[in-house]
């Protein structure tokens, strides 16, 4: 396929032909399960745009960035603070970890057993077909699950690999390992960048990434309303450009869409009747292009109005207070919001059980999905404890444990239609 990106990629050494492939799927996967929705928000049409622009437009700012001396960071979890990387002018990009591209190969590195998630952001190294990747300087890593720290061991053979230290509990011995953890890492952007964290671009920087938060705190909160002004696939499909989009014009579109959702919420133009079931998805985050059990969900009738997930409110709940003057102050204040996430990799974690008894009431749902990915010990665990909490406030839950593959969609089909018509109100 000849393409006015083939030269950008060529010199970003991607196996052109399995790229090309891996294009043309990903075009027909989006076509059916994005561009087929009936009254779509005008503001989608920017959502589109970039999505059918990752590995082009975008790649490209990337590479004129990079020949400007901008470096790029990579990273796979919500623990790496981004005010610190943009800080030091640096551009930070989340590695799309959401298909089953180059799985072969990435078993051959890490055990079968291993999540789809690491595999597969392996396997886009190895079969060569992430520009992502190819542009990162550095690459983050993090000590949360045992099957990532494990990965990025090898993993760092291949990109330029640097891991952080993030504790398993909140203790305040936890506290002071993660502010090393956090200075550690403004060293290693200085040294990268060559540029020094000020307190006047740490400033900017927490700014910028709060007004992330907040527009996508507007659309959650705009989302909520009975009948929801947006399918639940096409919030998902923002939280995902969220992370590798430019932050100030991503910002800056969201706020326009949200804007046309006021504006639907008045003439009461709900995407779906009033008394569609509403769910709430919970659980391992969902990276691009895995839309597999939103769209089944949605095509059983029900529609999600909340992501309990990092890339949902995990990711958007909690803001870095902006109060500080000095870096240390800002610093101090980073440490306090990072160690607010509650992922599945802390223990105990009793505020992930709370927060989602809290989220579920407050977006009125009428039940819960719990979406683990295959051999994810964390959420897995944790699965069993929420339904036993949710159970206790009347909210049913169903358990999803699956992986990137399709041989599962009919099976699951089932299970999601059982439960969606037994919690249709
Ligand atoms: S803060 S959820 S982004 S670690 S699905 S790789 S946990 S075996 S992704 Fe995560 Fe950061 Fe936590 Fe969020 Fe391991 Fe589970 Fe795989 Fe996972």
């Amino acid at each position: 396929m000849s393409n006015e990106y083939t030269k950008m990629w060529e010199k970003l050494n991607l196996d052109l032909d399995a790229h090309d492939a891996l294009l043309e799927v990903l075009g027909k996967f989006y076509g059916d399960i994005y561009l087929s929705q009936q009254n779509r928000l005008k503001g989608m049409e920017y959502l589109d745009f970039v999505l059918s622009e990752v590995h082009g437009l975008r790649i490209k700012e990337l590479q004129e960035a990079k020949e400007k001396g901008q470096k790029v960071v990579g990273t796979f979890c919500i623990f790496v603070p981004e005010e610190l990387t943009l800080a030091a002018n640096a551009i930070q990009v989340g590695l799309c970890a959401g298909a089953e591209a180059g799985k072969e190969e990435a078993e051959k590195i890490v055990p079968r057993n291993t999540c789809a998630l690491i595999k597969s952001f392996i396997g886009f190294k190895l079969a060569r077909l992430c520009p992502f990747t190819e542009s990162c300087d550095l690459v983050v890593g993090e000590t949360t699950c045992d099957g990532k720290k494990k990965a990025y061991e090898t993993f760092g053979q291949y990109v330029p690999m640097y891991v952080m230290e993030v504790p398993q509990q909140k203790n305040a011995s936890d506290r002071e390992l993660w502010k090393t953890e956090i200075l550690r890492y403004k060293d290693k952007l200085e040294e990268l960048t060559g540029n020094k964290i000020t307190a006047e671009k740490l400033k900017k920087a927490i700014k910028t990434v709060n007004d992330k938060r907040r527009v996508l705190q507007r659309l959650n909160k705009l989302r909520a309303v009975i009948p929801t002004p947006i399918s639940g696939r096409d919030v998902l499909l923002i939280n995902q450009i969220s992370f590798y989009d430019d932050p100030v014009r991503f910002t800056q579109k969201i706020n326009e869409l949200c804007d046309e959702l006021e504006e639907k919420i008045k003439a009461s133009q709900g995407v779906v009747p009033e008394n569609t079931p509403r769910l709430l998805l919970s659980g391992c985050p969902m990276a691009v292009p895995n839309w597999k059990l939103p769209y089944i969900i949605e095509g059983s009738g029900a529609v999600v109005v909340g992501e309990e997930s990092c890339i949902g409110t995990r990711n958007t709940r909690d803001l870095v207070d902006e109060s500080g003057e000095s870096v240390e102050e800002m610093i101090e204040a980073i440490v306090d919001r990072y160690l607010k996430i509650d992922c599945a990799c802390f223990t105990p974690n009793q505020e992930r059980l709370d927060n989602i008894i809290s989220l579920a009431k407050e977006l009125k749902v009428d039940g819960v999905i719990h979406y683990n990915l295959l051999f994810c010990q964390p959420y897995a665990h944790e699965s069993i404890k929420i339904e036993k909490a949710l159970q206790e406030n009347g909210i049913p839950m169903l358990a999803i444990e699956t992986d990137y593959s399709m041989e599962d969609v009919e099976q699951l089909k089932t299970r999601v239609e059982a439960f969606v018509e037994m919690v249709t109100p």
